[in-house]
């Protein structure tokens, strides 16, 4: 699972990728950056000072910078398209935004203007899934010539698809937003549509513009909200300096600064969001854990995450909702209060359950 920042050159791609995994990336010409976030969790944080283990892990999510297309998205297909392939293979898309101001950092059209810039953005993405579209085409008329009745069916099917799907993105449609039957989403899960990944929208400002951060978010929420896309204003060059200090010495900066929670953190939640991603805990004198599953993940594989052995052994998960376990206080008080509860291998993991797993090998 992993998230490919995006952007037009020079909008603050490495610099937010910075901010993001706490460490100050360079990038060499042309190359990727791939580095991890932590997901800070207030909850395994009250885990932690409760169990005092001698390890505290977070969740994490990927990053993946990408360089710039010099000459657009689109285009670059042309040019080989590792750039496409590499932002095929994402999950979501993180796309910074240049809004900060910088006569020393010329913005490649001349002016800041964020909100132009998405949706040049937006464009170059439908551009690139049309093209997609369009290729699959010649193929699918090339199979159905000679085709058995039965693939003619599945090659009819798939065009009135992919029809449907090209003309919503001539409309200014991506395809997160058309409606597409779970079914039909699996046909198209190969093409790994750009249009179709969950999408962060990442304003980068300057730090005067830190005043104005909750009045911009504002502006974003009514200008781009959709489903599948998430917003947020963040100063890239400052959180990726605070990023380099420790808790302490951030907290005060933070405060002096008016800079308020951390931007960065916010951000990495909201893509663990994003992406569906939510976090079960394991807890122990040894170790309190914060693990990652889809929303959705069965009991049984949400054991296989920790270990294969666990999930090929299991017998029971042992479980307790974090709220309820924060009630009780403690594990044999949960247990004593009924809140501690015994589910099998179907039980649909929770957001924030805490859980022991019964196996056997
Ligand atoms: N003043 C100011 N400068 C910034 C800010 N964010 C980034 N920069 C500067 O803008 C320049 C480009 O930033 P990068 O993070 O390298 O941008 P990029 O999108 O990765 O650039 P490419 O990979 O070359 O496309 C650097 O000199 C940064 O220091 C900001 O918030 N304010
Ligand atoms: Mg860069």
């Amino acid at each position: 699972m992993h998230i490919g920042i995006i952007g037009i050159t020079k909008s603050g791609k490495t610099t937010v990728y910075s901010a993001l995994i706490r460490s100050a990336a360079t990038q060499a010409t042309g190359q990727m950056n791939l580095g991890v976030a932590k997901v800070v969790d207030p909850r395994l944080d009250r885990l932690t000072a409760i169990f005092k283990p001698k390890r505290q892990v977070y969740a994490e999510v990927r990053y993946v910078d990408i360089p710039g297309a010099p000459e657009g998205l689109g285009k670059s297909q042309g040019i080989g398209g590792e750039y496409l392939n590499a932002l095929q293979r994402t999950d979501a898309l993180l796309h910074v935004v240049r809004a900060f101001t910088d006569p020393a950092v010329p913005h490649i059209n001349g002016s800041v203007d964020p909100y132009r810039d998405v949706t040049a953005m937006d464009m170059e993405l439908a551009f690139s899934d049309l093209a997609i579209i369009e290729r699959r085409f010649k193929r699918l008329e090339a199979d159905l010539k000679g085709a058995k009745p039965q693939e003619r069916e599945h090659a009819k099917k798939e065009t009135a698809l992919l029809e449907r799907l090209r003309d919503g993105l001539a409309s200014d449609v991506p395809i997160r937003q058309q409606d597409v039957s779970a079914e039909e989403h699996k046909t198209i899960s190969n093409y790994q549509f750009l249009t179709a990944k969950p999408l962060f929208i990442i304003f980068n400002i300057g730090e005067e513009q830190l005043p104005q951060a909750t009045r911009l978010e504002e502006e974003m929420h009514k200008r781009l909200a959709k489903p599948s896309v998430q917003l947020a204003a963040l100063c890239g060059k400052l959180e990726t300096e605070l990023g380099q200090m420790t808790p302490e010495e951030e907290g005060e900066f933070r405060a002096s600064m008016g800079a308020g929670e951390s931007a960065a953190a916010r951000v990495i939640r909201l893509s663990y969001e994003l992406v569906g991603l939510v976090s079960f805990f394991t807890v122990g004198d040894d170790e309190c854990r914060a693990w990652t599953i889809p929303l959705g993940t069965s009991a049984v594989k949400a054991a296989g995450q920790i270990h294969s052995d666990i999930e090929r052994g299991f017998i029971r998960a042992e479980l307790v909702a974090y709220n309820d376990f924060l009630k009780a206080g403690s594990l044999p008080n949960a247990r004593r209060q009924g809140l501690l509860r015994l589910e099998g291998k179907t039980y649909t993991v929770k957001d924030g359950d805490i859980i022991n797993f019964l196996f056997n090998v």
